[in-house]
């Protein structure tokens, strides 16, 4: 049966559970949710996800939010993506709470005030602040990266796909690939996996160029 995966093309959240499903070769159909003009903050939307977020996966009676969760249950389900010991699984965890807090979190929220919040609403400050926040965390990434090509173990996991996720869109928020060599040699080899698609690719986006 077909899964539903409530997104939109913008969010990086959403991509992390797309690409997986696409990795995998699953059945799946991606929702657009018109996060821009509100949706998710809509009352039908709440009852989908009380959280009020993207990504939401609807498998049949099963709807599932927090992209971690969901990569988890594909784990569960396919036992891929997940690393090969009890070790890699604990490990990949402690990259994914990671990632949600100090990654995709603020970097999400950093390419979203220097992108699409209206012009006349950014607060250089706050941009500021935030992107040094970011700086901290590609310095962190960037070092676990040296001498690996995964995240975890020997072979792509979960935790891959949710930290890489924000880092394949194009728009500027003080990333760029050639400052960080190990980033930009693990991306590649993202890029490189059967089934791997960019993020505008997999999902409609709200602002299409
Ligand atoms: N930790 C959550 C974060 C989800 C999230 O922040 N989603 C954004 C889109 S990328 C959203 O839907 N935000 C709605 C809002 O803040 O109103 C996850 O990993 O699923």
């Amino acid at each position: 049966m077909t899964v539903q995966l409530y997104c939109f093309g913008e969010s990086g959240h959403s991509y992390k559970v797309a690409l997986a499903l696409n990795l995998l070769g699953a059945d799946w159909t991606p929702v657009h949710v018109d996060f821009f003009k509100g949706a998710t903050r809509t009352p039908e939307f709440r009852k989908l996800n009380e959280m009020g977020e993207c990504p939401v996966l609807v498998d049949g009676d099963t709807v599932t939010s927090q992209s971690g969760v969901i990569l988890f249950d594909l784990v569960a389900q396919t036992g891929k993506l997940g690393g090969q010991t009890e070790d890699d699984k604990r490990e990949a965890l402690r990259w994914v709470l990671w990632d949600n807090h100090k990654m995709s979190g603020q970097i999400g929220t950093l390419r979203f005030l220097m992108n699409f919040l209206p012009e006349d609403k950014r607060d250089p400050a706050v941009i500021n602040w935030l992107a040094g926040r970011c700086k901290a965390a590609l310095t962190t990434l960037n070092a676990h990266l040296d001498g690996r090509d995964w995240m975890v173990g020997r072979g792509v996991t979960l935790a891959d796909l949710s930290c890489c996720s924000y880092l394949f869109y194009p728009e500027s928020f003080t990333f760029d690939r050639a400052d960080w060599p190990n980033i930009d040699r693990w991306l590649s080899n993202i890029a490189a996996l059967p089934g791997w698609k960019h993020p505008y690719d997999l999902m409609q986006r709200a602002f299409p160029v």
